[in-house]
């Protein structure tokens, strides 16, 4: 007898006598899979009825084989387990098809990811590959990856953009790398492109499960500070910030008061990290290259992957900055184009090309077929267009104004004694660099 949870357990063949000690290792019903004539040993149907009423156990007879399990089956297992006050062992020859019965009732009642039933299947010894082959005959639609719910905001003047992602079950969502708007020439901050998704939000009646960053952005200011003030919910970003935060300590010449580890956010997140947005799956992909910190999160069939692949007609992110490395970046960009070739890829930033419209929204198959950077080049082709191109390109207007507030996770540096608070730039850090 094999325990597969508090309240289930399977065996193969059992006697009669078997059948008897059940109640003292605690199991209160029965369920025999097997049909009747398969070995000559089994007590059978009748028998086992009769072993199981009078040791007190519920029964149920459930004969499947393994290629004809039908959804009717399904549907009685399930209902015997609920039916039964108190754990259930189900068997049949060996076990195999106790266990296919039990998992294709705990997927079919959305209990159990269909991605998860090999792990259980693994841990009871059993194989359970038969499951994803009924599943695609009988009941598609739970193989298919849930839907995330995208609406993309463009931040024009630095040609950004932010994300709501949430999921139309739950009305749970994330907000991903929103802006604090700043101009230069004025020294004025707002927060109208913020204030505009959190308009969404309350328009569509969503609530705020995250607000995540993909990297510490060189070109503008993250809102993630200010909209944790009025949300009231995590902030996160990748664990390697904290070296991005060493960086810049030392290029702002920063005291000893500035904490380079991350502790400005709520949670650091590491490559392959998992989390929940409602019933979304996200899956963390540490994607280093433009930044060292970047990350790719994988909401289901949705990637929000930031600066590594623009639109195809535009290419790919830059990889000069303080930390960035090319060839890194061609291989954060190889991960992403490994997801399923129609994930649905959502970039950081549209410097639309030609002057066209806005976008921002392609596919892994789009990407592979058309990016002008990636498509059809091998690694050193890639690497070294990206270094002779990005010797040409003057770094961000923002760079310097930026990374002072985002390594602080987009918190402003505190008002002096006259109530006001000014931005820190180091003269003559970046030499040789077009201007
Ligand atoms: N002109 C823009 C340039 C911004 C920029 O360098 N963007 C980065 C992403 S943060 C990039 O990868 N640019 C690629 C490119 O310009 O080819 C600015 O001054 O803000
Ligand atoms: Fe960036």
């Amino acid at each position: 007898m094999k325990r597969i949870d508090d309240r289930f357990y399977i065996a193969g063949e059992v006697s009669l006598e078997d059948i008897a000690t059940l109640p003292t290792q605690g199991i209160a019903g029965l369920v025999n899979a097997r049909p009747d004539g398969e070995s000559a040993s089994q007590p059978g149907d009748a028998a086992e009825r009769t072993a199981s009423e009078s040791a007190g156990l519920t029964y149920h007879f459930i004969p499947v084989k393994v290629d004809g399990i039908t959804e009717q089956d399904v549907k009685a297992f399930d209902e015997a387990l609920a039916k039964t006050d108190g754990p259930v062992l189900a068997h049949c020859g060996s076990g195999r098809r106790a266990l296919m019965l039990w998992a294709l009732a705990e997927v079919i009642a959305r209990r159990l990811e269909p991605s998860l039933v090999g792990d259980v299947g693994a841990r009871a010894g059993v194989d359970l590959s038969g499951v994803e082959a009924w599943l695609r005959a009988h009941r598609p639609d739970l193989l298919r990856r849930r839907l995330a719910r995208v609406q993309g905001f463009y931040e024009a003047r630095t040609s950004s953009v932010q994300y709501v992602v949430s999921d139309p079950d739950t009305q749970r969502c994330a907000i991903i790398d929103p802006v604090l708007d700043y101009d230069e020439k004025s020294g004025s901050t707002a927060t109208r492109s913020a204030d505009a998704i959190l308009a969404y939000i309350r328009q569509a009646g969503l609530t705020v499960d995250w607000i995540l960053d993909t990297h510490p952005h060189a070109d503008h200011f993250s809102a993630a500070h200010y909209l944790k003030n009025v949300l009231k919910c995590p902030t996160a970003i990748g664990t390697h910030v904290k070296k991005v935060q060493a960086l810049w300590k030392d290029f702002y010449h920063l005291g000893d008061d500035f904490r380079c580890d991350g502790s400005q956010w709520d949670t650091l997140f590491n490559d392959g990290d998992q989390f929940k947005i409602g019933n979304l799956n996200v899956r963390v992909m540490h994607s280093p290259g433009h930044t060292l910190a970047s990350i790719t999160y994988v909401v289901e069939d949705a990637a929000f992957i930031h600066d590594t692949l623009f639109m195809p007609d535009s290419g790919s992110a830059r990889a000069d900055f303080p930390g960035g490395d090319a060839a890194k970046l061609w291989h954060s960009i190889q991960a992403i184009l490994a997801l399923p070739g129609d994930t649905r890829l959502l970039t950081g930033h549209d410097y639309r090309p030609g002057g066209r419209s806005v976008r921002w929204e392609s596919t892994v198959d789009e990407q592979l077929r058309d990016n002008r950077h990636v498509a059809r080049l091998d690694e050193a082709a890639f690497v070294s267009m990206r270094q002779e191109r990005d010797a040409t390109l003057p770094m961000p207007k923002l760079i310097l104004h930026a990374l002072q507030v985002n390594i602080r996770a987009g918190q402003l540096p505190e008002p002096e004694a006259d109530g006001h608070r000014f931005l820190k730039i180091p003269l003559d850090r970046f030499n040789d660099v077009p201007w």
